[in-house]
């Protein structure tokens, strides 16, 4: 009987499998202890034995090292999970590529926004949304008559399709939303309520409502790293140990599920072409902002700004009141430009932090081609915009030029007479 060390951050789903396998046959999975996710499998010694550095990962006790979840699970199960006979055994890598395939990076572009992981993409989540509808309703359909996915017993295709669904029931599939799959919902419910699952996960309680998007979440997250930096991000709301391991870093799965997710977005061309040119050149005055000293650089934008063909906002940040250390706060700016990049040719922003730690607001302005509000233009910029005010300035009042001229040289108070503390500028 198979005995050895399972490496794996708490409640990972992909690691359920192989546990629940565990306990159908009896073979001994130990979870490694003192594992901690982004650091002991970076070590020299864990690449040696396993050279992706992903978990969940296998040491037998004779020795022997084995990756990727369903053939841990496979490994560690027994005949009956395996399923009987040839066909059984097809049928059962069938529905354990349907899982990975049809179900998995579908789950993950509609769930990980929602924890903050990733960002929002409406075309993105809607997309994988139908594609699940798609995988639900055929699943619904093979359910209909039978108990298990395959053959009359509990096999290795119910463990790996139910765990893959496992996130989709815990945070998006209430009860409306499940409705149109019963089947798929009995069928769960038997498999993760048998005493085996329940000895590896708890009493799982299915979605009573499901998580809405909330943008602060991932723009907090985020800090100022770009969508596809691999660096360490908090996850989530599971459980206090796992948002400790995954504030250590992000489970690559995620990571490239959500570059899988981006990948899919149709490659849109800059929406601020298709606006005219007017008479304002942003390179320009961006050079001279840069090189010249404001006394030049201020009288110079309103000299040539064209306010026919380009507007003014002013943003005002919605949440100050939860604003705690400026490092953090300078990180919820840069982060915001960052996710704004591809907006960089066609705009200009200052925003600035005013006040302490504790007591503190943010607050800028931004120019771009267009009078509309340039965020709504593309679903990549709408990672922040809802998290502040914005309001669109008359060029032609002095109150604009004095709100303007305060953000572009770094000068004065918030609105409850805080000072300025730093400033970033978008260019
Ligand atoms: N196909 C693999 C995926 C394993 C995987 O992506 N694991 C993630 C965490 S769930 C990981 O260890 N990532 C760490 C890294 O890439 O550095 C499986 O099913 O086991």
């Amino acid at each position: 009987m198979a005995s050895g060390t399972l490496y794996t951050y708490p409640e990972n789903f992909r690691a359920y499998k192989a546990l629940i396998a565990a306990q159908y046959s009896g073979a001994q999975l130990k979870v490694a202890e003192d594992f901690v996710f982004g650091e002991t499998n970076k070590t020299e010694k864990f690449l040696k034995k396993f050279p992706l550095g992903k978990v969940p990962a296998f040491e037998s006790k004779d020795g022997k090292y084995l990756t990727e979840s369903n053939a841990i699970a496979y490994y560690v199960a027994n005949e009956q999970l395996r399923g009987k006979t040839d066909e059984e055994k097809a049928e059962i890598i069938q529905w354990l590529s349907f899982a990975d395939s049809e179900i998995l990076p579908s789950s993950c572009a509609w769930v990980f926004p929602l924890l903050g992981i990733m960002p929002y993409n409406k075309q993105t989540v809607e997309h994988a949304k139908e594609d699940l509808a798609k995988a639900l309703t055929a699943l619904n359909t093979h359910l209909l008559y039978k108990t298990y996915l395959v053959g009359e017993r509990i096999t290795l295709a119910d463990i790996s399709v139910a765990m893959t669904l496992l996130h989709l029931y815990q945070y998006v599939l209430e009860p409306k939303v499940r409705e149109p799959y019963q089947n798929v919902n009995r069928w769960f419910q038997t498999i993760v309520n048998q005493p085996q699952a329940i000895a590896v996960l708890g009493n799982f309680k299915l979605a009573d409502k499901a998580l809405e998007y909330d943008p602060k979440k991932y723009a907090q997250t985020q800090g100022g790293k770009s969508k596809k930096e691999k660096e360490p991000k908090e996850k989530k709301e599971h459980s206090k140990k796992e948002k400790e391991q995954h504030k250590k870093e992000e489970p690559a799965e995620e990571l490239d599920a959500a570059d899988a997710a981006l990948a899919a977005e149709p490659k849109s061309s800059n929406p601020f072409d298709a606006m005219p040119k007017g008479t304002f050149d942003m390179d320009d005055f961006k050079r001279v902002y840069s090189n010249e000293d404001e006394s030049v650089s201020v009288p110079y934008f309103w000299q040539k700004f064209d306010p026919e063909h380009y507007s003014i906002w002013l943003g005002e940040y919605k949440y100050n009141q939860e604003l705690a250390k400026v490092f953090m706060s300078c990180n919820l700016i840069s982060g915001m430009y960052q996710r704004l990049d591809k907006m960089r040719k066609q705009a200009f922003g200052s925003f600035c932090l005013y006040g302490t730690d504790n007591d503190s607001s943010i607050s800028g302005v931004f120019i771009w081609r267009g009078q509309d509000l340039a965020f709504t233009l593309s679903p990549d910029w709408q990672v922040d915009y809802e998290s502040y005010t914005w309001t669109k300035l008359d060029p032609k009042d002095e109150k604009t030029k004095e709100i303007v001229n305060k953000y572009l040289t770094w000068t004065g108070e918030d609105k409850e007479g805080r000072k300025f503390n730093q400033g970033k500028i978008f260019k």
